[in-house]
């Protein structure tokens, strides 16, 4: 207890709802619930532009939340009484604030510039990424240039990324977000499922003499990637004669796990390695990150690096109420505390951050689903809310009704960059027309003055009224770039932190994860065994398994 207490900051103890800004934004939420965002604007005309604030190129607009400047004066507060400057420099100086794995959080480290220093148990991390990032960059070079060959002397044209959870939502989202800065000559795909259609198909038109898997798994021992990395093996052994020496020039792996990477047979100087004080859902900077190199080039990545890292520094360093991660946080905290809130709607308008929602949800939801505080008591307040979402405008045309006219409040984050990658007629003005007419109509409404000014007949009226006083933020920035990729996700990854930081919750472990990885290894043998197994679960457990055995084809 006593150590715990102290990775964290003393004040960190003291229960969140005895704090005296938890009390007084409970009372001031009773007075801000019954306003509209409609009165809220009218009184200050210059609301929209006050309540915006920028950082590294990235503008928050937050006047379309239903607060006011009292409600960011106590959300302050709350952060300040919660320690929240001294739990960041915890994380930035290596403090082992994982407490429940005893490990340090460090991912800003995969971002430093060379000749920074950031300690863990004393050692000076930043030459050991740099020298993984010089050791990925040659790879890729190699690589993207032609010069490593595949087994049959054949140029490797596709990347298959194998791994699962933070060793592939990172990467997938990575590639298809900078997908516009990508090697068009190279196919980059990624198998994540034990389903084994995911690598069926990943794999069925290419041929094993172009293609080089990389096997990401932080552990090397997760079950979905063991069981398609093999499959690799097998599949690739097949299409290049069976010779086992062509594993060396088809296959390299990610891990921090050297033993298991050389018992798969994988020779560890084609090791690209990682640390345990990376978490997986903030690893795709890492090593973790080398599909993602290969794809954009050494240059592009580092760009997407520096991205984070301005971000880090912003949240590191700037004043609470002009620190976007900060801010974000501190709405979330106040939807989903204070409203009942149960979830955020993540919109991106810009199809190639379509797994960003994906990639979010695990960094949201795997950090921040916890119930139980850093002393070990349950949460006496609802903590993390269920993020989802899908890039606009197709969302529009599908569940948005629900958020403009459900029964459930749903705070919306837009994302919108003012200039598009693939100009296209009038295209990107009719897209950005919508981020800016979804935002205004989920505030502002349609009164039913105004749908009966319209010539509604009075019994449609009800139906055609928007009550509005929906929140929403607006992340608007110029242009997607790798930078600009790196900014949003570090962005993401500190207000998470905030989040977890104000909730007293250790958003670095996930011990749910841990459960699904040993639950399913007791089934496997009773379904494969040939002889009828003895079970032990549950009847409903025990018949399903039965039936299977059954009705399975082989
Ligand atoms: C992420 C989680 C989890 C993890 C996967 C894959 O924070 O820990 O999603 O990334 O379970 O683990 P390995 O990289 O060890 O295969």
């Amino acid at each position: 207890m006593g150590t715990r207490a102290r990775t964290v900051t003393p004040q960190a103890v003291e229960p969140l709802a005895k704090r005296k800004a938890w009390k007084a934004l409970q009372v001031h939420h009773e007075k801000i619930r019954p306003l509209h965002l409609r009165e809220l604007f009218a009184k200050d005309p210059k609301r929209g532009e006050r309540m915006t604030a920028e950082a590294a190129g990235l503008l928050l607009d937050y006047s379309k939340n239903r607060i006011t400047d009292e409600t960011i004066r106590l959300l302050i507060q709350l952060s300040e009484e919660s320690a929240l400057k001294a739990q960041i420099e915890a994380m930035f100086r290596g403090d082992k604030i994982n407490f429940t794995e005893n490990r340090a959080v460090l991912h800003v480290a995969l971002r430093a510039p060379k000749g920074a220093s950031m300690l863990v148990d004393g050692e000076n991390v930043v030459p050991q990424v740099h020298a993984v990032l010089d050791k990925m960059t040659e790879f890729s070079d190699r690589v993207r240039s032609g010069q490593w060959r595949g087994h049959t002397g054949k140029r490797i044209r596709n990347v298959i990324n194998i791994g699962i959870g933070g060793s592939d939502l990172g990467p997938v989202m990575a590639y298809e977000a900078l997908r516009h800065y990508s090697d068009r000559t190279m196919n980059f795909r990624f198998v994540s499922n034990v389903d084994g259609t995911d690598f069926a198909e990943a794999v069925r038109d290419l041929d094993a003499a172009e293609t080089l898997f990389i096997i990401s798994s932080k552990t090397f021992t997760t079950l979905e990637t063991m069981t398609n990395a093999h499959s690799a093996r097998d599949w690739s052994l097949a299409g290049l004669g069976g010779d086992e020496k062509s594993v060396a020039k088809h296959f390299v792996a990610v891990s921090t796990n050297a033993q298991e990477v050389a018992k798969f047979g994988i020779d560890t100087a084609q090791m690209f390695g990682f640390w345990d004080w990376v978490g997986g859902r903030y690893s795709m900077d890492s090593a973790i990150g080398l599909s993602t190199m290969v794809a954009v080039g050494p240059e592009n990545f580092q760009a997407l690096l520096a991205g984070f890292h301005q971000m880090d520094e912003h949240f590191r360093t700037a004043p609470l109420d002009q620190n976007l991660p900060v801010l974000l946080g501190l709405f979330s905290i106040w939807y989903n505390d204070f409203f009942g809130a149960q979830t955020v709607a993540m919109l991106p308008y810009e199809q190639y951050l379509k797994r960003f929602p994906a990639y979010l949800q695990q960094l949201t939801m795997e950090s921040n689903g916890k119930h139980v505080t850093i002393s070990g008591s349950e949460t006496s307040y609802a903590t993390g809310p269920v993020y989802w979402g899908e890039p606009g405008t197709n969302g529009q045309h599908s569940f948005y009704q629900l958020i403009h006219q459900g029964t459930r409040l749903i705070p919306c984050d837009f994302i919108a960059f003012a200039q598009p990658l693939n100009p296209l007629g009038r295209h990107h003005d009719m897209l950005l027309a919508n981020v800016f007419a979804q935002t205004e109509a989920l505030a502002f409404g349609k009164t039913p003055e105004q749908v009966k000014a319209e010539g509604t007949p009075d019994w449609l009226v009800p139906h055609r009224v928007f009550e509005g006083n929906r929140p929403s933020n607006t992340i608007l920035a110029d242009r997607l770039t790798p930078e600009a990729l790196g900014k949003l996700v570090a962005l993401y990854e500190h207000s998470v932190f905030t989040q977890g930081a104000i909730w007293q919750i250790n958003s670095f472990d996930q011990w749910g994860v841990e459960l699904g990885k040993v639950l399913a290894q007791r089934i496997i043998p009773e379904l494969e065994s040939k002889a009828e197994p003895t079970l032990r679960h549950d009847s409903s457990t025990n018949n399903l398994i039965r039936r299977y055995r059954r009705r399975r084809t082989s």
